[in-house]
Order: structure tokens, then C-alpha cells, then sequence
């Protein structure tokens, strides 16, 4: 469509060459693309070319479970009933299992460029909890940012830094007192005009707080930990896409997500091939075929961890991941339960 550049509005929520070239001839005349901004039972917030509404978010002929609308995705709508005609291809979809059904998909958001992997310096922080995140995002081909909140609540925040940045080799990572505009602005390079950006993490970790300040405002509701824990209370309940102004703001959208209890991992295999590359490298060594790189006398991987050039604890949670991952892949009624398969974290 050659008015992609020109037409400030779609291309600042987002539209990209990819969903225009997806439009029949037909489909230009007669349908409007709009982007999802929240969804609701059975209906969609979405926003056009000088259109904001809800809408039924039921399609003409459903299909497979990522065959329904969610946050970010871009929909076309008849003009004149405005009823959706179908969901455009996605350039990323982050989705895992449903917590407590291992037959469903949770779609969590769609055509995201970035993921801000939100953590705070405190007790929220754990390694093995950014590597889940580092290994969606690389499996669905979005930039990952890991977002340290709360620096000022600790003494030593480049601890956290430097924990965080060695989990991956030029993994971007922020930190920052998620309150102050000053600090916050320092994101905003990730967000510029037309891009969004999805904010996970677990609850009370600051992603509304983050979401409020870089907007300068403070319609999201947000709540203090728990006293006694430290953690969230699940403060926040739908996703949502919120955007950003211009300027020094970045003019590009949030999408802000309820805090994760858990994040179980399916069909991610080659995201932990990736995340993981330095434990899988050693891996393909082990002359071992099928085998677990437990104790095997002999094993590549053992020998490895023996001369100090492979950390045992990264080790143990990549043999997680890849356990989890290949119990809960496949096709729905050949998983595993994970009630039996594993436990909760
Ligand atoms: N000291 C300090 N407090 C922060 C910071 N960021 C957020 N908070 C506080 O942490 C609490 C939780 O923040 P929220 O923004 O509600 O957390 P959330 O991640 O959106 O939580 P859920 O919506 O439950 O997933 C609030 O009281 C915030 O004011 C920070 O950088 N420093
Ligand atoms: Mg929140
Ligand atoms: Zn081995």
C-alpha cells in the first residue's frame, strides 16, 4: 500500500509492510485494518484510521487455539458492518501453556518487536527465571531487554547487572528506579514510533510503575508488595496496549501484562538451543548418543563442568528447560500431565 509511510496514524500503531502486502485486492476496498489494544470476554478494544471501538471478537470460520484475537494483533474489519473478517499473520506470537490445562494456548501478546523482561533487585531476581524469558523471546524473534527495577533499594545494583548480563553475551540490560522519569527515559529507545514493546514479569516487580512513569501519568493502577514477602498482589488483571507520546517518550506502545505465577515452556526448543549455546555446543561433543550428560563417565558435558569451563547450575537449569519443553510439546493429547510430570514453580 503506498500509503504505509505516509499515513501517520496506521504507522504509528504499528502497520508494517508485512500485514499490508496480506490485504487482497478486494480486502483493501472493503476492509479496515485496526489493532487490538485489550481483550475482554468475547470482545476486543480496537483501534483504526479514525476508529476506536469494541468489537465481537468472534471469527467467520475459527480454527486451530492461536486462531483468536489478543493483545497487539492487527484485524481486518468489514467497513460497513465492522464485524472482523480475519486476524493478519503476526510478525511474533508469545503464548504459553494455560496455567492448569495442558490442552490450551494463553496468547499473551502479538507483533511485539521488544520484550522487557522485568525484574527487581531483590528477591524477585532469579537467573533461572530471565533465562525462561530470554528463551521465549528468542523463540518468537523479539528483542530482549532485561529491566532491573527497585535500584534504589539496593547498595549494590551492578551486582544484579552484571548477574544479568551473563546470562546471555550483549544482552541489553537497564536498571533503574522504575518511579523516576529522568531513569525511565533511558527506555524510551526501545520504544519509538510504531513499536511495542510487551512488559513481563512477576508481580509487584514495577511493570504498570514503569508503564505510568514513561507515559507521565498514572491511570494504571499499581499496589505495594506484601510486607511480609515481598511479593505482588496481582495488581494488574488484563493485558493491555497503552501508548507512549512522542518526543522523548518515543511515540511507541506498552503492552502491560498481570504478573506471571509461573512460565511453563512448550514447543521453545529452539530458543533454549540458543539461550543455552554454550551448553549445547558442548553438548553435540559428547560422543554419547541419547545421553542424559548426567554422570556418564566419559560424557563431554561432565568433563566440561570438571575443568571450571561450564557452570554446573546453568547446566542443571538447562536440563530443566529441555525436560519441560519436551513434556510439554507435541501435539495436546500426547502430553504429559504436569501435575504428574513435574512440579509447580
Ligand atoms: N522503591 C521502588 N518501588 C517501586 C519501583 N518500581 C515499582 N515500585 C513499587 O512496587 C509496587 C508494585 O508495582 P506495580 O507497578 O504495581 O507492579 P506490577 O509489576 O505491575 O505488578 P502486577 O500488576 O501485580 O503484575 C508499587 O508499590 C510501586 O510503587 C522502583 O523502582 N523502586
Ligand atoms: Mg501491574
Ligand atoms: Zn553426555
Amino acid at each position: 500500500m503506498s500509503t504505509d509511510t505516509t499515513d501517520s496514524t496506521l504507522a504509528q500503531l504499528g502497520w508494517k509492510a508485512f500485514f499490508s502486502d496480506q490485504l487482497s485486492a478486494e480486502q483493501r476496498l472493503e476492509c479496515q485494518p485496526v489493532r487490538v489494544l485489550s481483550v475482554h470476554r468475547g470482545r476486543v478494544t480496537v483501534l483504526g484510521e479514525g476508529f476506536e471501538d469494541s468489537i465481537a471478537s468472534t471469527l467467520p470460520t475459527p480454527g486451530g487455539p492461536e486462531d483468536r484475537p489478543t493483545v497487539g494483533d492487527w484485524l481486518l474489519i468489514d467497513r460497513a458492518t465492522r464485524s472482523l473478517v480475519r486476524i493478519l499473520d503476526r510478525t511474533s506470537l508469545f503464548k504459553r501453556p494455560a496455567p492448569g490445562d495442558d490442552r490450551r494456548v494463553q496468547l499473551i501478546a502479538a507483533n511485539v518487536d521488544t520484550l522487557f523482561i522485568v525484574t527487581s533487585c531483590n528477591e524477585d531476581f532469579n537467573v533461572a527465571r530471565i533465562e525462561r524469558y530470554l528463551v521465549l523471546a528468542r523463540e518468537v524473534g523479539a528483542r530482549p531487554v532485561v529491566v532491573l527495577t527497585k535500584a534504589d533499594l539496593t547498595a549494590t545494583p551492578e551486582r544484579f547487572v552484571a548477574e544479568a548480563r551473563a546470562l546471555q553475551a550483549g544482552l541489553h540490560v537497564e536498571v533503574l528506579d522504575g518511579r523516576d522519569p529522568a531513569q525511565a527515559a533511558r527506555l524510551a529507545g526501545y520504544c519509538g514510533l510504531g513499536e511495542t514493546v510487551a512488559l513481563v514479569g512477576s508481580s509487584g516487580v514495577g511493570k504498570s510503575t514503569l508503564v505510568n512513569t514513561l507515559r507521565g501519568s498514572d491511570s494504571i493502577a499499581t499496589q505495594a508488595v506484601r510486607a511480609d514477602d515481598g511479593k505482588g498482589r496481582h495488581t494488574t488483571t488484563v493485558r493491555e496496549m497503552h501508548r507512549l507520546g512522542g518526543g522523548v517518550n518515543g511515540g511507541g506502545w506498552l503492552v502491560d501484562t498481570p504478573g506471571m505465577r509461573e512460565l511453563q515452556m512448550a514447543d521453545v526448543a529452539t530458543g533454549v538451543t540458543e539461550v543455552f549455546d554454550d551448553v549445547t555446543a558442548v553438548a553435540l561433543e559428547c560422543r554419547f548418543t541419547n545421553c542424559s550428560h548426567l554422570d556418564a563417565p566419559g560424557c563431554a558435558i561432565g568433563a566440561a563442568i570438571a575443568e571450571g569451563t561450564l557452570d554446573p547450575a546453568r547446566v542443571q537449569r538447562w536440563r530443566k528447560l529441555a525436560r519441560e519443553d519436551g513434556e510439554n510439546s507435541g501435539p495436546p493429547g500426547l502430553r504429559r500431565s504436569r501435575k504428574q510430570g513435574g512440579k509447580r514453580r
